[in-house]
């Protein structure tokens, strides 16, 4: 097991490398490339300026999170061959930099949804919510409430360039269903798991934020089904999952214990996105501290079904709050996570010492 932080790159991110390797027990960062449109090929010395800066502060970086995918490929439009044909090419720069893991979503028109970007919690922290009352507006409403309160940082995968034209995007999805989407990505990972193979690097995908339909738009990463699925269509070690409890964990019917377990066995999680959330009624949540009394999972039990099933992936506490006066990117505060992310190899120390 290998433990990470999530780091945006020196111009996206206010937290400097030199904070994160003091977190106890972080060994490396999972960064990206922000400056790459969706779509094209990540350029190698790009990559290797990235890659230089984790290992001149101490850390490695071989996961990445994400290398994003076009609309095209989603919608399975003819010009996807191009787009997956740079994919691949992305794929094979990475792993000449030593990336052994690539985080992917598969998500429709936007990455995760949330409708409170500055939920505050009864200890004055602040955090994210989800309120199903919150997407009863329009598309645009929803779309500004969280580019509005990203508090001047951009959000991989709300590009706002891309959704000032979300009308227009949402009718190219017209026809897309649930079926459609799941043909698309499994022609899409048919074509990229052989060269994940022949270079060694592993497709981990993301699951859906929410892990259920919103806005009609198709989803086909929201359950055990959907993963065993995926884990199916293409029959490779290669093609496996970032496991993110959190977003899992958002439909009470999943059974996350269950989840982690079964794929951790079948060696199939690569990356582990590990959270606590709070669901309050039905399905509104907000995003907790990772302790467990603090939200509706229980920490000890995630870990637990990671280690007794032999997990060796990578893992990240995952959002945090803003605490102790920090303010920065929604869900990427440095010290709520380092917080967590203690906790989280207390919890692994105690498994593995039982
Ligand atoms: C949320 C993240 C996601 C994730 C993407 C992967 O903060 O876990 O945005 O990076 O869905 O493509």
């Amino acid at each position: 097991m290998q433990m990470t932080m999530r780091w945006f790159g020196p111009e996206q991110d206010k937290i400097p490398l030199e904070y994160i390797r003091q977190v106890p027990g972080v060994e490396g960062v999972v960064g990206a490339l922000y400056d790459v449109p969706v779509g094209e090929t990540w350029p190698k010395d790009k990559i290797r300026a990235l890659v230089d800066q984790a290992h001149q502060a101490g850390l490695t970086m071989e996961v990445i999170e994400s290398v994003n995918i076009h609309d095209d490929i989603k919608i399975g439009l003819p010009s996807r061959d191009r787009y997956i044909a740079n994919y691949q090419q992305t794929i094979r720069h990475l792993a000449e930099f030593g990336v052994k893991v690539i985080c992917y979503n598969f998500m429709p028109v936007f990455d995760w949804m949330k409708t409170e970007m500055n939920y505050v919690l009864p200890d004055g922290s602040v955090t994210m919510a989800f309120e199903k009352k919150g997407i009863d507006k329009s598309l645009e409403e929803v779309v500004k409430e969280v580019l509005d309160n990203a508090n001047g940082f951009a959000l991989p995968g709300w590009e706002p360039e891309r959704l000032a034209q979300v009308q227009q995007l949402f009718a190219k999805y017209d026809g897309v269903d649930d079926d459609r989407l799941r043909e698309n990505l499994a022609y899409f990972l048919q074509a990229v798991i052989p060269v994940c193979e022949e270079v060694g690097v592993k497709m981990a995908i993301h699951p859906d934020d929410p892990p259920y339909s919103i806005f009609g738009l198709p989803r086909v990463v929201k359950n055990r089904d959907d993963l065993d699925w995926i884990c199916q269509v293409v029959d490779s070690e290669a093609n496996g999952i970032t496991l993110c409890t959190g977003s899992i964990a958002e439909d009470p019917a999943n059974d996350v214990y269950q989840i982690l377990a079964e794929f951790t066995r079948r060696k199939r999680i690569h990356f582990a996105h590990v959270r606590n959330i709070k669901l309050i009624q039905d399905k509104d949540f907000y995003e907790s501290a990772h302790l467990s009394r603090c939200g509706s999972l229980d920490m000890y039990q995630v870990m637990k079904a990671l280690y007794d099933n032999g997990f060796d992936g990578y893992i990240r506490s995952d959002h945090g709050r803003f605490i102790w006066g920090e303010t920065g990117r929604p869900g990427y505060g440095l010290y709520d996570r380092a917080v967590g992310t203690n906790y989280l190899l207390g919890l692994w120390e105690a498994l593995q010492k039982r």
